[in-house]
């Protein structure tokens, strides 16, 4: 995981510090994006996902195979939300929801998959080498063992067991507690805060494109913390977590899953940048209509939804302040803050 102060001061931009805490403040990028590849991704953790799907972008390779690599670092980070070190559900499983999308519309996705270190690799091979698009629990998992995956021993990051144990003191399932840094909450979507000073979130939501102009996209979550075992998201949910049109562009979504999925999130985003409206204007009409629908409790949930179009602008919108999203392009790598429908 990388220490954002460190990264703006190690990086090839340190003299950009004034944009970095302009961005802060929920300001545009502050670089208009040149051309393709692009890479972008949510929180924190996007920094280094960004890097390793740098890694196909920059040789020609495709966004699906981008997304695919930049997402399982964060899978694979012990440190991080994502993943089998993330938070457990309220019985102390770590269940996983993955999916992925490429330039084709082919989509493959898993949902309450234990023990598997990377689902969304799993839901590549869904997509891949079944008729279906998404499988599930005890049968997402024997495909996955099928497929050659490694059935892992659950063992819980220290983070999480931490985190775990001090929500047992209570057990208290009082959904929705909300994403929002400093109010660091014990029920679902409470970011871990890590022993460097970080908070950490637990979803990453990438979208890219690749040289040649095509889009692809992927997701992966542990869902909400203590959530309710059986408890599915969006983040597994073609349409909800994540949509990429190559016609037009692709989404991502993360937050409270359900009032993503009751939007149809990601697509409706993607549907209004068909309509012409930037990546940024669509985020934010989406996020509009859930503020509609929740009323006065729309202060209790954090939405964000992270999009890129087909011309390579990125934009992101969120309920709440806090929302933070990686970008990649060229030699340029920024974390940037979101603007947000309720203010600081
Ligand atoms: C979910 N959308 O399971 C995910 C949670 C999330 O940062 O995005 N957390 O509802």
């Amino acid at each position: 995981m990388v220490n954002r102060r460190k990264f703006i001061h190690a990086s090839a931009f340190g003299s950009l510090g004034i944009l970095f805490s302009k961005m802060a403040a929920g300001n545009q990028v502050p670089f208009t994006i040149k051309g393709k590849p692009v890479v972008i991704s949510t929180w924190d953790a996007g920094l280094e996902a960004n890097k390793a799907a740098w890694e196909i972008l920059h040789k020609g390779g495709r966004a699906v195979d981008a997304v695919e690599k930049g997402v399982m670092v964060t899978e694979a980070s012990q440190n991080c939300c994502v993943g089998l070190g993330a938070n457990p559900d309220r019985d102390g499983f770590v269940t996983l929801d993955a999916c992925i999308m490429d330039e084709f519309s082919n989509c493959g996705s898993v949902a309450f998959l234990e023990r598997i270190k990377h689902p969304v690799a799993v839901a590549r091979r869904v997509m891949e080498k079944t008729p279906h698009v998404m499988l599930v629990g005890s049968g997402a998992q024997q495909f996955a063992v099928a497929e050659g995956f490694a059935l892992e021993e659950q063992k819980l990051s220290t983070q999480a067991q931490a985190a775990y144990e001090e929500w047992l003191k209570n057990s208290e399932y009082k959904p929705p507690v909300i994403n929002i840094e400093n109010k660091n909450g014990h029920g679902p979507f409470a970011p871990l805060k890590l022993s460097n000073g970080e908070w950490n979130h637990d979803t990453i939501g990438m979208v890219a494109m690749d040289a040649q102009g095509n889009m692809g996209g992927s997701c992966t979550t542990s869902g909400a913390g203590f959530k309710m075992r059986g408890r599915i998201g969006d983040s597994p949910i073609i349409g909800a977590g994540l949509f990429v049109d190559n016609e037009v562009g692709a989404c991502t979504a993360t937050g409270q899953g359900e009032d993503v999925i009751r939007v149809a999130g990601s697509h409706s985003v993607v549907e209004l940048m068909r309509q012409g409206l930037s990546p940024e204007a669509a985020c934010k009409k989406i996020i509009e209509r859930i503020v509609k629908i929740k009323k006065s409790k729309a202060k209790d949930i954090q939405v964000a939804f992270l999009a890129l179009n087909k011309k390579g602008q990125a934009g992101a919108f969120a309920l709440h302040p806090g929302f933070r999203y990686a970008i990649k392009n060229g030699d340029k790598e920024i974390l940037v803050t979101s603007k947000s429908w309720f203010n600081e």
